[in-house]
């Protein structure tokens, strides 16, 4: 088991003691026990006092977003007052790729919005797209018509209007906003973020030391354009961490026994993702914006992410090393140029010509797979990327897309945030080219002729 002992907040301390004091009452409407339960069943109390607006560093330690930033706010009347603006943003996805997105205050995705249980918050919303929008906040118990559904709770923000949004956060957990008008266009150009409200009075030793937020998407993005195609509905390729693919996905650093927490959020069109962590077992934390009680936390090495869910894990970082963490879909740690090819698998060099006569402008690559694709040298089409990969420190890395690397290392003499390179195995602690003896020794011989073969 996972050593990782979690704090109990007072949202799992209410839970508790409504449960134990009403047993079952909790599900029979017994007042005692409702007037005890989390705030998400007692019902919304909208008009309570909020508390005093919750400081970083004092109040919570503040989330990381790899390639990503968070959204700064000033404090107004006791309000905490964000503003956003959505906007036309020129975005790389990674160096070689780019494409005309939407998205907010410059960035695609949106800045992460952090606040603490008890505030209360105020969003200025400026829309300088050409076409009208709102903001929807997922997950979050708000006032009907403070809920952004285009149309349904109020009317769209038309270009060069500015709306304001205003209500408690009653909640804690892993939350998202997103556009909620004309949703398949506007989510499919970027207008998506991730809103994390921490518990109120965790002490600071009970927190995640890194506590980082990941959200998913998919693009599609033909080779020859500079717009993502939001009328895809199964073909995606460019499926994206903070709206970045391998190798220009930043990697999450922590050090040796540090306590992690990675929270992810999925508002991509249609897929949902299995993201797999090599190097250590996690527990599942959260799921869809609220704590999992300690009692059903669970060891995991891969948590599905769905669409619209926010999944949480922690962990105890114990294993040093460069992790790779991706989507485990294998087509969703591809990049653009894995898609529609020819298979080429077993075809011999040479018989281009013989295939041309099928295939106009067939060129043989990839006659062993596809892992050579990505450094073969070929010449690249302008504003595109290969399929697969990077240079790792041993070989190419053959992933792209949804991948990234969690890297723990025993000492960080020079913080966070500096480039410390590649992980330096031990004597003894890497995957090595059989030698000889050592093929002597175990009675392996190097041409498999010692190897057990299945019964026919
Ligand atoms: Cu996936």
């Amino acid at each position: 088991m996972n050593p990782l002992t979690t704090s109990i907040t007072r949202r799992h301390a209410l839970a508790t003691a409504a449960l134990t004091a009403g047993g079952v009452a909790l599900f029979g409407r017994s007042s005692a026990a409702i007037a005890q339960a989390p705030a998400t069943q007692r019902g919304p109390d909208f008009d309570a006092a909020p508390a005093a607006p919750g400081k970083p560093g004092d109040d919570y330690t503040p989330v990381i977003m790899p390639n990503g930033w968070t959204l700064p706010f000033k404090i107004v009347d006791g309000v905490k007052v964000f503003h956003l603006v959505v906007e036309d943003v020129q975005h790389e996805f990674a160096p070689g790729l780019e494409a005309k997105c939407w998205g907010f205050n410059g960035s695609v995705h949106g800045p992460l919005i952090e606040a603490v249980e008890g505030d209360r918050v105020r969003f200025f919303v400026t829309n300088k797209l050409a076409a009208p929008t709102t903001v929807h906040w997922h997950g979050l118990i708000v006032p009907n018509g403070m809920d952004g559904v285009g149309g349904l709770s109020q009317k769209a923000i038309q270009p060069d209007e500015t709306f304001v949004y205003e209500f408690p956060l009653r909640q804690h957990g892993t939350f998202m906003y997103h556009s909620h008008h004309d949703e398949m266009t506007q989510m499919a150009m970027g207008l998506t973020g991730m809103f994390v409200i921490h518990p109120r009075g965790v002490p600071k030793s009970d927190r995640p030391d890194r506590d980082f937020a990941l959200l998913l998407h998919e693009w599609r993005i033909d080779v020859g354009t500079d717009r993502p195609n939001p009328n895809e509905m199964t073909d995606f390729n460019i499926l994206s961490i903070n709206a970045r693919v391998f190798p220009g996905t930043a990697p999450l650093i922590a050090k040796l026994n540090d306590k992690v927490k990675i929270r992810f959020g999925n508002l991509g069109a249609m897929d949902h993702h299995p993201i797999h962590l090599h190097g250590v077992e996690f527990l599942v934390t959260e799921i869809n914006a609220g704590e999992v009680p300690e009692a059903a936390r669970h060891p995991g090495g891969t948590i599905l992410v769905p669409v619209g869910s926010t999944q949480a894990i922690e962990f105890i970082a114990n294993n040093p090393g460069d992790w790779a963490m991706h989507c485990h879909m294998t087509h969703h740690v591809m990049n653009q140029m894995g898609h529609k090819v020819p298979n080429t698998l077993g075809i011999a060099d040479g018989d281009d010509k013989k295939v041309r006569d099928l295939l106009p402008m067939y060129m043989t690559m990839g006659q062993a797979g596809s892992a050579d694709m990505g450094e073969m040298g070929m010449k690249q089409p302008p504003n595109s990327i290969p399929m697969v990969g990077g240079r790792g420190p041993h070989d190419y890395i053959t992933m792209g897309g949804m991948f990234t690397i969690v890297k723990v290392r025993e000492t960080l003499p020079n913080g966070y945030d500096s480039d410390i390179g590649w992980y330096e195995n031990k004597p003894g602690e890497m995957a090595v080219l059989a030698a000889n003896d050592v093929l002597q020794r175990n009675g392996i011989a190097a041409d498999g002729g010692t190897a057990p073969k299945a019964p026919k």
